[in-house]
């Protein structure tokens, strides 16, 4: 087992004592990592369901006990609100809002035509239940289901998704998503012209809008974002493509409007907010679309991401039998929506179940901002840490890190190259996120990168990462936050091999 991880030659001339903890540091990484025989259960049991685990089951029991708890469509929750309103953004289009989180690899990634080495399908970025079967990461894995279906040209699917990710204020590792798609069946009109007549009708029905909207680049580009030149016409992208866009800003300025007349009525509006809600479209790549964009909002001073979009993939079309349709796809994230709808500061308040927050959600009442019941003070701690001589390398996602609102990969965009799925990186960030996750619970707020330096002379790698701690219901005291940032510590080293500096 040592030599299987450690694959170092230099492992025997390494001091004695390095050498054990590197040995249990091994031993128990291929735990974490695979749940060896030993400590995987033979079944995991998800909402009643039995399914048998294999090595590369990755779902901590942490995961599993929030699995189920469905806030998209919990009465008067900020989450199930917020879906209402994009809901009723997107007239005629049918809901599905209670399709069970356990889906197949085949669902999750192949039926979109993500390729083998999409690092979204690595251990690091995915829970796995096993080696067919994982958590959804994203509302995309129903879309080949839906389009068979074909029961209306619209459709909107609300639910939890699953990713290991970042922490920090706007990443938890459940969130939920809105996928929503519209097409056209070229097929029921008697030219190509008049289904493109058909598509500019909707599109000038769409409402107006005079929203600040960022949108500098082409409707395609041919390396960047490109046409599927052997499927569309560049009328025909076009035109979708700005359909799309145009919902999708509707969307946005109708929910922003009614909470800021909400807001301003009940006298709640918050100085610094009142600049003019601004959004920008940002060129993007997932598997399912091209071309495809991300749609950024201005807030408290910041770009955030709050959804991703595009032309569906014509080979996606076919594989769901549906040939002859063409249309649009969109991904949004409820929780980015609902904390600017409401002004909620942190992501990990949709899952408290404290009164304090819960009762200020009222489903038939206008909008409120949420009121915060509680600053409690943030304990910060660093860890900085010598990663070990392996030959694999260590993976840093930078845009996590680093605090921007980008996702993983998991969604589909490539956010780290391509890479062997199959093999583990030494370290990859990821795992910190979950060990600090797993011992603080939802007390750590934030975990990002605060130096990265190579050794001129020796080559390693030194990380040194800071981790707050922030209880929402009281405060800490220094004693239990030095107790988690131990246990952190320790297990860093337990399963990574590193060296705490
Ligand atoms: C996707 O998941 C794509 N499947 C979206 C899509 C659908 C594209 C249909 C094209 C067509 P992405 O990984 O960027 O993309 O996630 C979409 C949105 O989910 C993000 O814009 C963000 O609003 C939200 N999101 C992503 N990760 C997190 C997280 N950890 N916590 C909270 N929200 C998140
Ligand atoms: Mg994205």
């Amino acid at each position: 087992m040592v030599r299987l991880c450690c694959s170092s030659l230099s492992f025997w001339a390494l001091p004695g004592n390095l050498r054990l903890t590197l040995r249990s540091a091994c031993a128990a990484r291929t735990l974490l990592r695979s749940y060896s025989q030993d400590t995987t259960p033979e079944k995991l049991t998800i909402a009643g369901i039995d399914y048998p685990t294999d090595s590369w089951t990755n779902v901590p029991q942490s995961i599993i006990s929030q699995y189920g708890r469905r806030l998209h469509i919990e009465p008067n929750h900020p989450l199930s609100i917020t879906r209402q309103l994009v809901e009723s953004r997107f007239p005629g289009f049918k809901s599905h809002n209670a399709l069970p989180g356990v889906v197949t690899v085949d669902q999750n990634f192949d039926s979109l035509g993500f390729t083998p080495d999409h690092p979204g399908r690595s251990r690091t970025d995915t829970y796995y239940i096993n080696e067919g079967t994982l958590l959804r990461t994203h509302t995309s894995a129903h879309e080949v289901d839906i389009f068979r279906e074909n029961s209306t040209d619209g459709w909107t699917l609300s639910a939890d998704v699953y990713r290991r990710d970042a922490v920090d204020k706007s990443h938890y590792p459940i969130f939920h998503q809105m996928e929503g798609a519209l097409t056209w069946d070229r097929s029921s009109f008697d030219s190509p012209q008049a289904c493109l007549d058909a598509i500019k009708q909707s599109f000038d029905k769409l409402p107006r809008h005079d929203l600040v909207v960022e949108d500098p680049n082409p409707p395609f580009h041919k390396e960047r974002n490109p046409l599927q030149e052997k499927y569309h016409s560049a009328a025909e992208a076009e035109l979708v493509g700005a359909h799309l866009k145009r919902s999708l800003e509707d969307m946005v300025v109708t929910i922003f409007a009614a909470a800021d007349k909400a807001l301003t009525a009940s006298g709640q509006a918050v100085e610094g907010e009142k600049e003019p809600l601004k959004v920008r479209w940002v060129e993007a790549f997932f598997p399912h679309t091209s071309p495809s964009w991300e749609m950024e909002v201005w807030w408290r001073g910041d770009w955030l991401e709050v959804l991703g979009c595009g032309v569906i993939d014509q080979p996606l079309l076919i594989r769901a039998d549906q040939p002859d349709r063409i249309g649009w796809a969109f991904g949004i994230g409820l929780e980015r929506i609902a904390m600017l709808l409401f002004g909620i500061p942190d992501i990990r308040l949709f899952w408290s179940k404290d009164a304090r927050f819960l009762k200020q959600f009222n489903e038939s009442e206008p909008i409120k901002r949420f009121q915060p019941f509680s600053k409690h003070p943030s304990a910060p701690r660093d860890v900085a840490f010598w990663l070990p001589k392996s030959s694999k390398e260590a993976i840093v996602a930078e845009t996590s890190s680093s605090g921007t609102s980008a996702p993983s990969s998991a969604g589909g965009q490539q956010t780290e190259p391509p890479r062997d799925v199959k093999s583990e990186p030494a370290f990859h960030e990821n795992d910190l996120m979950e060990i600090a996750r797993t011992i603080a619970g939802d007390t750590v707020e934030d975990v990002r990168l605060i130096d990265d330096f190579t050794h001129p002379k020796t080559s390693r790698r030194s990380l040194c990462y800071r981790v707050e701690y922030r209880s929402l219901e009281r405060t800490l005291t220094t004693e239990e936050v030095n107790a988690m940032h131990e246990k952190v510590c320790g297990e860093m080293v337990e399963k990574f091999g590193v060296e705490i500096r």
